[in-house]
């Protein structure tokens, strides 16, 4: 078994210190953070996967989640460094949507925009609809990202958009939405701008939104 396999394994099994062990492994053999980050995501679906089945419980799906957040936070240095000495490309306010508390792949994006060198201000979870706003609003945002994992709270989503409209500021903000059930045509169900499906594909998507408003100073 390769260590990228190993350190897959790892996480799936909740296993911390080998999570940890393998990371390490792994940065050390040169891969690419994305590549380690889309191979620990695919794990994690693994996880859901089995949850949603029952063949694994909740227990073990908190300790692959704290085994995957164990080989984020070797990660963290790596992706932070990229970003020194850079000019902001535009303001993100980001969260996870009210009654969610899922904040491992909201956290790998907001991490990845900052090596990108976006101003982001994370809201953490469980965010009120208005709190997005008012925080958009105070510090002059031109994105706001909203990350659901659960088809119960995906509907804040919707509410987000819906009340940008109602105030009268939907215009101002690049809507840009995110988490594993999120879809292309949920996107357009809601009148969102964008579907960041992984961390890559938000920084690409959202890099692109920067040029255009003139903000992509690299
Ligand atoms: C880990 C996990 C947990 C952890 C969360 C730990 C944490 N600190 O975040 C714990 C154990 C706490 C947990 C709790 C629960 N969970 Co849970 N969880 C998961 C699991 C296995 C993985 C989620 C994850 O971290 N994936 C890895 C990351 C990297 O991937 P990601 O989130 O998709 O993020 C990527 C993209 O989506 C995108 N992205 C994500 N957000 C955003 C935002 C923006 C703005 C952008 C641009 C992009 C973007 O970029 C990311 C990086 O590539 C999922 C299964 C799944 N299929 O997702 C279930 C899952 C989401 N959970 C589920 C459930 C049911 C629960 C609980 C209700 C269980 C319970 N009985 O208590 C509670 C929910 C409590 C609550 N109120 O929120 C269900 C939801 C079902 C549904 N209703 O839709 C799932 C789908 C499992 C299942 N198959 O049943 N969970």
């Amino acid at each position: 078994m390769s260590n990228m396999e190993s350190l897959v394994e790892a996480v799936k099994a909740g296993e911390e210190e080998d999570a940890v062990t393998y990371v390490k492994a792994v940065i050390e053999e040169g891969h690419e953070v994305v590549n380690i980050v889309a191979s620990l995501t695919d794990g994690m679906r693994e996880v859901g996967d089995a949850f949603g089945k029952m063949e694994l419980f909740l227990p073990e799906m908190v300790m692959a989640a704290d085994a995957m957040t164990a080989a984020m936070d070797e990660l963290k240095p790596l992706i932070e460094a990229s970003a020194a000495g850079m000019v902001a490309k535009g303001t993100v306010v980001i969260g996870t949507v009210e009654g969610d508390v899922h904040v491992i792949g909201k956290e790998i994006v907001v991490r990845m925009l900052r090596a990108n060198g976006f101003e982001v201000h994370d809201l953490g979870y469980n965010v009120n609809t208005l709190d997005f706003i008012k925080k958009a609003i105070e510090v002059k945002a031109d994105i706001i990202g909203a990350s659901a994992l659960m088809s119960t709270t995906m509907p804040n989503q919707r509410e987000l958009v819906k009340l940008l409209t109602e105030m009268g500021c939907r215009d101002d903000y690049h809507v840009i939405i995110g988490g594993a059930p999120v879809t292309q045509p949920w996107v357009e169900e809601i009148g969102a701008d964008s579907w960041g499906e992984n961390a890559a594909k938000s920084i690409e998507i959202l890099e692109g939104i920067a040029e255009k408003i003139g903000k992509n100073n690299v």
